[in-house]
């Protein structure tokens, strides 16, 4: 039993206690973006009160203490995910930029024409797209392991599929449109074993389960602070250190260089390197005091009341007529159906009127979606500040929904 007080923990989030359409506000849209508790709103605040000003450049105050602060964050994340060192860690503006990194930094210098870069059938589409592009200027070639009719990946496949040719394997550690747990340390491993760099999708698993980047054996971690009770517009990549150190640069600019000349440039060592010109400094700076709050509550705790709220969700949605819930049992935070008498879009706006946050659609997992025949699907998903209470009240909506639509 956790000796967690959910309802205070709640009370932090101020945009909770609003109405919408007259009802109360069931926010239910988290694995999209999450809420933000005062201390982030609050960190944000004191920063562009007291410290604001420009990072690594100026020797005076208040561009010592915003570089503090922002070299402080760095330090936050690498403990966060249980990195070596801060010197692992590049800010980035989240998932999506992560993976665009590696994929034109160590993705250009390493994967070459005939080489595979392995996928798996549920990738978000930041974690296709820019694979497609690279492969497409190098001549790689993508594979994916497919997705079993349960929703988990077809891991009987993972043998034929992980082949001396792989050079990449990218994958989601939690997927947003099923909510599939992947076993991330094994498929590193078997990635290892074949001597295939891995790069892991953290997007939906970095805010809601414990990660320690070293007992995953992964070589890249990407997140998004906006997912984890950060801002918008920051992010970081996890990079293994000898990887980075190897790694050309992607953007040029200011802060990346040790010296210029008109002709050419040398680079600071990472992850300086990959920072180039100004960056999201009181995002960072709100994204370290996401993750002293985070921490404080417990990424245990967390998990385990998701996994109650999604577990009485997933029970309240199989109850209703014409309701198939996609995923596997073993799964994160969400719960995304399909519902046989509304169109997702249809769904989700009565939802709204309602009061209710829900997501309708693909989800950025088209080829998913066309795999599964479906035009899209509703998903629920939650995060701490969510009740049982709530559950419930999401259940009712959808009876209702279904008397609505179903005439
Ligand atoms: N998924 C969702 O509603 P960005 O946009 O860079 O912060 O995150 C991209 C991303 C990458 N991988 C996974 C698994 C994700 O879920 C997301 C974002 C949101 O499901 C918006 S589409």
């Amino acid at each position: 039993m956790t000796s967690i007080d959910w309802a205070k923990v709640r009370s932090d989030f101020p945009i909770l206690a609003q109405q919408v359409n007259g009802r109360p506000l069931l926010y239910l849209d988290n694995a999209a973006s999450s809420q933000k508790p005062r201390a982030v709103i609050d960190a944000l605040v004191k920063y562009y009160e007291h410290d604001n000003a420009n990072v690594h450049r100026g020797l005076h105050e208040l561009s010592s203490r915003a570089t503090d602060a922002f070299e402080g964050a760095r330090t936050k994340v690498a403990r966060y995910l249980g990195a070596e060192s801060a010197e692992e860690i590049i800010f980035t503006r989240g998932t999506t930029e992560g993976i665009n990194l590696v994929a034109n930094t160590w993705g250009v210098a390493n994967v070459k024409a005939g080489d595979v870069i392995l996928l798996t059938e549920m990738e978000h589409h930041s974690n296709l797209v820019p694979w497609q592009l690279l492969a497409e200027k190098v001549g790689a070639r993508l594979r994916f392991i497919p997705v079993a009719d349960d929703g988990s990946l077809a891991l009987d496949r993972l043998g034929e599929l992980l082949t001396p040719e792989v050079k990449l394997f990218a994958f989601v550690q939690v997927s947003n449109s099923l909510g599939t747990i992947n076993p991330a340390a094994e498929l590193c491993r078997a990635a290892r074993a074949v001597g295939a760099v891995t790069l892991v999708d953290g997007a939906q698993s970095a805010g809601h389960m414990p990660v320690n980047v070293r007992e995953l054996g992964c070589d890249f971690y990407a997140f998004s602070g906006h997912k984890i009770c950060a801002p918008t517009g920051i992010g970081a990549l996890w990079g293994r250190r000898e990887l980075l150190e190897k790694m050309p640069p992607w953007h040029g600019g200011g802060e990346m260089i040790v010296s210029v000349t008109y002709e050419r440039a040398t680079y600071k060592q990472p992850p300086h390197k990959f920072e180039a010109g100004t960056p999201n400094i009181a995002g960072a700076v709100g994204l370290g005091a996401a993750i002293d709050y985070l921490e404080a509550i417990g990424r245990q705790n967390i998990f385990d009341h998701g996994a109650e709220l999604t577990e009485r969700a997933v029970k309240h949605l199989g109850e209703i007529p014409g309701i198939r819930v996609l995923g596997p049992m073993h799964r994160g935070a969400l719960a995304a159906f399909h519902a046989e008498w509304a169109h997702p879009h249809d769904l989700t706006t009565f939802a709204n009127e309602h009061g209710l946050a829900l997501r309708g659609g693909h989800h950025c997992t088209q080829p998913l979606m066309r795999k599964l025949k479906l035009p899209g699907t509703t998903r629920a998903s939650f995060y701490f500040y969510n009740t049982a209470d709530e559950v419930d009240r999401m259940a009712a909506i959808l009876r209702d929904a279904r008397k609505f639509f179903d005439r």
